[in-house]
């Protein structure tokens, strides 16, 4: 089966737990929160329910997990296009949030998608103990530790006087992107209090894998799949690993990547070949 066949369904049922907060009469800010979350790929959401079935965390309590992370990556989304930081009018083939409203509209979206991430991570039907790592946990790969540190250095890379090295690069994006990907695959082992170390293997090289493919999709993307501004980095002149590598470097650099999350795996066989096939879409995706 394409992967992208399986995604949907997983994308579908975690919208549907999302839309069970919303009111049945929405306002305008519940207009916009649910025009950015739902749709999208729903990537981190599969990770998070393919992490728990591996830990035999409930089916129901992982689609809240999962509707839960991408409240938090919908928010980051928002925040992002605005004019303040990246600037883009499109995202997901649509007009971005203050595009389509406002930008006062689209920072409260953006809040309160946050803020309902919390609400649904901590509603979870599981030991107390539990939930209350998984939602330290996911407020720490968020926030000044993990993305939104991430979000900040990109910015200050922006206006410094030397690119980044690449280390600089790799660290950046760990927190930026790959703090929330790593948050979302181990989400079952933590539900479960089980070891998060395989499960932690595979993000690490997942989300850097990630990154790079989205850097190859800037250079060589098409707009009209990817639904958003591209070309983006090589005429604001930023260092990627694009710059770095070349884009045949960048492309076997990513696949090696993911043939590294893929051997880290191998404790749990062919149960988690969910994981295998996301990994593999990471570098083979259009959009
Ligand atoms: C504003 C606090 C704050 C943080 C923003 C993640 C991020 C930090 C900004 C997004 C910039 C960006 C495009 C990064 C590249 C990686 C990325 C997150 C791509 C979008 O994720 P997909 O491809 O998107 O999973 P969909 O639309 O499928 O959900």
């Amino acid at each position: 089966m394409n992967f992208e066949d399986r995604l949907k369904p997983v994308a579908d049922e975690v919208d549907a737990t999302i839309e069970l907060y919303f009111d049945k009469d929405p306002d305008t800010l519940e207009d916009a929160m649910r025009y950015a979350v739902l749709g999208g790929k729903k990537l981190r959401a599969f990770l998070v329910v393919e992490s728990c079935a591996l830990h035999g965390v409930p089916y129901k309590e992982a689609l809240k997990a999962a509707a839960a992370i991408e409240c938090i990556h919908a928010y980051s989304l928002v925040h992002d296009d605005l004019p303040c930081m990246d600037d883009d009018d499109v995202r997901r083939g649509k007009p971005t949030v203050h595009r389509a409203w406002d930008e006062a509209t689209a920072v409260l979206a953006g809040d309160a998608l946050q803020s309902l991430a919390f609400v649904i991570l901590g509603g979870l039907d599981l030991p107390s103990d539990r939930v209350l790592s998984a939602v330290i946990g996911l407020a720490t790969d968020a926030g000044k530790d993990g993305m939104v540190l991430g979000q900040a250095r990109d910015i200050a890379a922006e206006s410094a006087n030397d690119p980044l090295s690449l280390d600089a690069i790799t660290a950046l994006q760990a927190q930026k992107t790959g703090a929330l990907i790593k948050w979302a695959a181990t989400a079952g082992p933590s539900l479960a209090g089980d070891d998060i170390g395989p499960l932690e293997a595979y993000a690490g090289a997942l989300g850097l894998a990630f990154q790079i493919a989205d850097d190859i999709l800037d250079e060589i993307g098409d707009e009209a799949k990817t639904g958003k501004r591209l070309h983006k980095d090589a005429d604001a002149g930023k260092a990627t690993f694009v710059s770095h590598f070349g884009l045949k470097g960048a492309q076997a650099k990513a696949r090696s990547l993911v043939a590294q999350a893929n051997d880290a795996l191998c404790v749990y066989g062919a149960q988690a070949d969910g994981l295998r096939a996301a990994a593999n879409f990471v570098i083979s995706r259009e959009h």
